[in-house]
């Protein structure tokens, strides 16, 4: 791939990112995510509540791209478990970073094997590796907003997270939460760094 073959396909253009959005992009309420709560029963009886939502930056989904989006995850639980995003793991690979833009959340991550979690405020940057499953659950009383940046090469699987969960769950804890594994024991939270 050159140079002369990228310029042009796109051209540079600025965003608001905590601007109401133009157009409301389709929500994802209840009804969309059958299979992803442990509560099924709970989750149908309220299929109408709109739970998340995402609102992309004009970027096509391809090689040498960087397409980016704003998400913005509701408040509420179903039985107790945080509403939260379906999740799904890279087709190829690619990493991706999140950047909290307003809200409380917590940037849940699965290896196939065991869980991380990564919490999410305004300022907040979490990192996603290469080939790691990933999901957003609000934590908090609003709603919980950020910015996630990908390759546009990356593609999005969402089977795998219906088929093989992603190590753990997050549920309400007092006025707080908990991430929970498949036993109950606490995850325990990736290591935070400054720069
Ligand atoms: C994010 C997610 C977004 C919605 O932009 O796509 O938060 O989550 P689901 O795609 O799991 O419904 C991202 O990780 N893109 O790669
Ligand atoms: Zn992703």
């Amino acid at each position: 791939m050159n140079r002369d073959h990228v310029l042009g396909r796109t051209r540079p253009f600025g965003i608001a990112l905590d601007t109401p959005v133009r157009k409301p992009a389709s929500p994802r309420r209840l009804a969309d995510l059958a299979g992803l709560f442990a509560d099924e029963e709970a989750r149908k009886a309220a299929a109408d509540r709109v739970v998340y939502r995402v609102d992309a930056a004009p970027v096509p989904e391809q090689q040498w791209e960087l397409p980016f989006s704003i998400t913005t995850v509701e408040p509420g639980d179903v039985s107790g478990e945080l509403f939260m995003t379906r999740g799904h793991v890279h087709e190829t690979p690619d990493g991706e970073m999140y950047y909290g833009l307003r809200g409380h959340g917590v940037l849940l991550l699965f290896d196939g094997t065991g869980a991380s979690w990564v919490e999410m405020r305004p300022g907040a940057a979490g990192y996603i590796p290469p080939g790691w499953a990933h999901r957003s659950v609000n934590v908090g009383i609003d709603p919980y907003r950020f910015l996630a940046a990908y390759p546009g090469s990356a593609g999005h699987d969402y089977d795998a997270v219906l088929r093989d969960g992603m190590g753990a769950r997050v549920f309400r804890d007092g006025g707080g939460f908990a991430v929970l594994d498949a036993g109950g024991n606490p995850v325990p939270e990736a290591p935070r760094h400054s720069l």
